[in-house]
């Protein structure tokens, strides 16, 4: 924290504990000479609302007067949107969605060639992809803790991850192995951020090929994607990256080790009973298959050694264009390990010290506490109960776990605090379990609204969680909100955790969904940059070769067709008349030229679908085929001056 917040909090919290003082003395009827009159108007305030002092309590920890800032940051998943909410804590105010594997038209985000072609660049075989299923966001970290440099997102339907850099809060990259067909254990980054990790989640065969479900058990794979971080770049080496084999389990979440685990990863998998569904011809639906054993299998990864074993061609072979790990090679090397896990695990959440794995079944009460020391004896000894069907080493459930926590129904995610407690959310029994780690004993829950899936704390997966607050990430809003229609907002409510007792401070509607997992970073660590030098094509990261000066701006005919050199400056386009004739290719190169902070210009030409946005010094390229004759109105979509509506001109097509 630094002395500018902490100061803002003291005060925060003098002022709220004085406000309270008032409330407290004017119910008990005390009459104090200057105090009284604020003290009975909140109070008739609070009776007007039907508003007791807890929820007073509670307004006081989260308003935030115009002009003050938000201490964190959560990055939230946006579900289907296939975008990423920015949100501040402990306001709940949405400060921004990050456009990533969809267009979004504010920020002109697939309209123009760049991000267009970022966009086409995720797609499948041609196959236009207009969403995406985010399911995990993950910051970048150095030495384990969160940097504020960069944001990672998976695609679950799609088995993408992009890359956003943070100093403009915009995606850069978006890719797709080719290798496997959906993606749920990423995005988890290792401690500095040197991988980030992808694992797949429903099995296929490997590569996009076609073999029948009859053959799943030999033809059908998991895998694991390890996607090299060039940090200098900003964006994913795919030439430095590999890929581990892994049995057709469905893998689901992961995680990195990190101080103690360093060097390993972690990720469970459910349906190890390898069910295949089948239920229009009698054989049992495929959730029912999927949960008949007591145990499946946490796949315990060696993925520093695997980088090693990875990085000669004799121990992989090419596939999709990623050196693939076999099981059997990684099994040679010891590489991969399963160790069982309780019913159909779902949450796989390494301890900030990285010593142990929380790990959480869905049709289990249990949190199950792995210890690491014990597994890596286990390890080193050889020591395995046996291996699976497909050769991977078994480590003994009994020897690998400290204990268990009996939590409650449905337990799913785990997050931390600085002070020896964990977090675990309840979807079934619909609440947040605070256990100690140091006893395993469940010290409180407090019920939240409802059926939570994840949830995440302040710092939560750093090797420092700060406390402070946790966020509830709710499924289910039923009675919260006023009645939408069928389609009800998800409800991420905002939990104090700073005292004794857990408080429930914020109820927020979240219109875009479905979000599943979000981080939440200390403001502090964010600096993004306010505008670009003048002529920037943000995706490349450089001055665009088609960047135009002020007063460079013209219309040139070329053998591929019209280039037109825009500018645009509060309040006009140059040139603001463009005459081309019906079937030139028209090529429209705009430049905001200016430099002010948030002196943003919008560029449309209706009917046209050209639309983009323009943030200080942001070029853009737009290329099209004048293919109706006609006068088109093209104007400043951002309402930037006084004479915004006069920054417009016209786009004329001759027959
Ligand atoms: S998953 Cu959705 S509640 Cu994709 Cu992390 Cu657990
Ligand atoms: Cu520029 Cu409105």
């Amino acid at each position: 924290m630094n002395q500018e917040s902490k100061r803002l909090s003291l005060t925060l919290l003098f002022v709220s504990v004085a406000l309270l003082g008032l409330i407290l003395s004017s119910c008990g009827g005390s009459t104090s000479a200057n105090g009284s009159s604020t003290g009975s108007n909140v109070q008739a305030l609070m009776s007007a609302r039907d508003l007791t002092e807890a929820d007073v309590t509670a307004a006081l920890k989260t308003y935030t007067p115009t002009g003050a800032k938000d201490d964190y940051m959560i990055f939230a998943s946006g579900g289907h949107g296939g975008n990423v909410i920015v949100i501040g804590v402990p306001s709940m105010r949405i400060h921004k969605y990050i456009a990533v594997f969809g267009p979004e038209p504010w920020q002109g985000y697939g309209y123009g060639d760049q991000t267009s072609g970022l966009l086409a660049s995720g797609n499948l075989e041609g196959e236009d992809l207009g969403w995406g299923d985010v399911h995990h966001p993950a910051l970048s970290e150095t030495a384990g803790d969160y940097d504020g440099e960069y944001l990672f997102v998976n695609d679950k339907a799609n088995a993408r991850i992009a890359v956003i850099d943070l100093k403009d809060f915009a995606t850069k990259q978006i890719v797709q192995s080719g290798l496997i067909e959906s993606d749920h254990g990423g995005c988890f980054v290792t401690p500095n951020t040197e991988y980030i990790i992808e694992g797949s989640q429903y099995p296929a065969p490997l590569n996009g090929e076609y073999a029948p479900i009859s053959e799943y058990k030999t033809k059908y794979r998991g895998a694991v994607i390890f996607w090299k971080f060039d940090r200098e770049k900003g964006r994913i080496d795919k030439s430095s990256s590999f890929a581990i084999e892994l049995p057709p389990y469905m893998q689901d979440l992961a995680d990195a080790g990190k101080l103690a685990t360093d060097g390993w990863m972690f990720l469970n998998s459910f349906n190890t009973e390898m069910a295949i569904g089948g239920n229009l011809d009698g054989e049992p639906p495929l959730e029912s298959g999927a949960s008949q054993n007591d145990m499946d299998y946490m796949s315990v990864i060696n993925w520093r050694k695997a980088a090693q074993v990875a990085a000669d061609p004799a121990n992989t072979t090419m596939n999709s264009g990623l050196p693939l790990i076999s099981i059997e090679t990684a099994v040679a090397n010891d590489l991969l390990f399963e160790v069982p896990e309780p019913k159909s695990p779902h949450g796989c959440d390494v301890t900030p010290d990285g010593k142990e794995i929380v790990v959480a079944g869905k049709l289990d009460t249990h949190a199950t506490v792995y210890n690491w020391a014990k597994m890596k004896a286990l390890i080193d000894a050889k020591d395995f109960t046996g291996n699976d069907t497909y050769g991977i080493p078994i480590l003994d459930f009994q020897k690998s776990i400290r204990g268990q926590v009996e939590i409650g129904l449905g337990p799913l995610h785990t997050q931390f605090d600085g002070d020896g407690n964990a977090y675990t959310s309840v979807f079934i029994e619909t609440v947040v379990a605070k256990w100690s780690l140091k006893d395993l004993k469940v010290i409180e829950k407090l019920p939240v609204h409802y059926n939570i899936g994840h949830l995440m704390a302040a710092e939560g997966d750093t090797v420092s969680p700060d406390g402070k607050y946790v966020v509830a990430m709710n499924k289910w809003a039923l009675d919260r909100f006023q009645d939408v229609g069928p389609l009800l907002p998800q409800n991420f409510q905002l939990v104090d955790i700073s005292g004794e007792n857990m408080q429930l401070l914020y109820d927020m509607p979240l219109p875009l969904g479905e979000p599943h997992y979000a981080q939440m970073i200390k403001s502090d660590k964010l600096h993004p940059e306010r505008s670009y030098p003048v002529g920037t094509d943000p995706l490349m990261d450089r001055i665009d070769p088609f960047a135009v000066a002020n007063g460079d701006e013209r219309i040139e005919r070329k053998a591929d067709g019209v280039h037109v050199y825009m500018t645009a400056i509060r309040s006009h386009f140059k040139p603001d008349t463009i005459s081309v004739k019906k079937g030139d290719t028209v090529h429209l190169h705009l430049t905001n030229v200016e430099t002010a902070h948030d002196a943003t210009h919008g560029f449309c030409i209706g009917s046209y679908n050209i639309n983009v946005s323009l943030e200080p010094g942001e070029h853009s390229n737009m290329t099209f085929v004048a293919d109706r004759a006609g006068v088109f109105p093209m104007y400043c979509t951002e309402f930037c001056s006084a004479l915004h509506l006069e920054m417009a001109g016209y786009f004329l097509v001759e027959g």
